[in-house]
């Protein structure tokens, strides 16, 4: 288990290398070129400065999140295939960097969404929240102001402002994609990268949707544990993988996380543990990592992810905004060094109580 931080790189990220390098048990970091627009090759000289700041501050990189991949080749248009091309080109060039995991996502549009950044907790810690009453009530086409209001000055990943002009276009373009053509597009894309992932050694996580179901009529294809079955089935080699990240698939309150881990059966590169604290059906707030501070059991999280031989990387994953810290939203230093102490901890008594 390589316990890592999520880092967002020079210049963007508000957490340095040297904060990261002294949280207790983290060795490596998640990072990638935030700049890069879905579709984009990534160069090998750019992946090797990266490489470089990141080694020169005794951390190594346990690999990417994300190599986005583009809308073209989420719908299938005619630019699908020279995208693919780029991708296969960076994924080469990553493995000759030495780095053997990349989590991506399928999500149409948008990444993940929230309707508030900042919901004040008891305790004055503020969080990420999602209301499916004030979603409802949202006109996605217009998201950008909001966003940009929201979001402490940072760009966020997933809402990049690139993007967020292009959101009426982007609708257009997906008005006849529905699930099935998405889920088929998904196994063209892996398909395709097959052989350079098999010939370096990369194995490919898939980010679950967030939240876990259809939003602004939008289709979602990885919500849970049947969605893991059919795309370990479809592309049924080691290199496709689940990127388990728990508050995501643990946004749908009917998913049981713990079968979901065992439907991946072993087939986790990568691991986002953290807790969520469900208010009604069609509300929750992210918590802090501490199971009893939120809705889900992290004790049986980490026990069955590690009796289900779990051997990748893992990650806390958002943190709540604590101690007066100003950071991107989700991604500041404080609560998730907290999370990854006590992931840690976890970690270390079921692993001596099993020897
Ligand atoms: C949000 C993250 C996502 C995730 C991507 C992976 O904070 O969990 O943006 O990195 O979906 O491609
Ligand atoms: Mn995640």
């Amino acid at each position: 288990m390589d316990m890592t931080l999520r880092w967002y790189g020079p210049g963007y990220d508000s957490v340095t290398l040297k904060q990261i390098r002294q949280i207790p048990g983290v060795k490596n970091v998640i990072t990638t070129l935030f700049g890069k627009q879905a579709g984009e090759l990534w160069l090998p000289e750019e992946i090797a400065e990266l490489k470089k700041v990141v080694c020169d501050a005794g951390l190594g990189i346990a690999g990417i999140e994300s190599v986005n991949v583009s809308d073209d080749i989420k719908i299938g248009t005619a630019k699908r295939d020279e995208h693919i091309d780029n991708y296969i080109k960076t994924l080469q060039a990553l493995g000759e960097a030495d780095i053997h995991m990349v989590c991506y996502n399928f999500m149409p549009v948008f990444d993940w969404t929230r309707s508030e950044l900042a919901r004040v907790r008891e305790d004055g810690s503020t969080v990420l929240a999602y209301n499916q009453d004030t979603v409802d009530m949202i006109d996605p086409e217009h998201m950008k102001e909001s966003v940009e209001k929201m979001s402490n000055g940072f760009v966020m990943p997933g809402w990049e402002p690139e993007r967020l002009d292009r959101l009426k276009e982007l609708f257009e373009m997906y008005s006849d994609v529905d699930a099935e053509k998405l889920f088929n597009n998904l196994v063209y894309f892996l398909e395709a990268i097959g052989p350079v992932c098999e010939k370096y050694d990369i194995k490919m996580g898939i980010h679950p949707d967030d939240p876990a179901w259809p939003i602004f009529g939008l289709p979602r294809i990885m919500t849970g544990k049947d969605s893991v079955t059919r795309l370990l089935d479809a592309v049924d080699k080691p290199y496709n993988g689940i990127t388990l990240c728990t508050g995501s698939f643990g946004s749908n309150q009917n998913n049981d996380l713990c079968e979901i881990i065992k439907a991946c059966r072993g087939r986790i590169p990568f691991a986002h543990v953290r807790n969520l604290k469900y208010n009604s059906p069609r509300d929750f707030e992210e918590a802090a990592h501490l199971s009893s501070d939120g809705s889900i059991d992290m004790y049986k999280i980490m026990k069955t992810l590690y009796d289900t031989g779990f051997d990748g990387v893992i990650r806390p994953d958002h943190g709540r905004m604590i101690w007066d810290e100003v950071a991107m939203p989700g991604y500041g230093l404080y609560d998730r060094a907290l999370g990854a102490t006590y992931l840690n901890g976890l970690w270390e008594a079921i692993d001596k109580s099993a020897k």
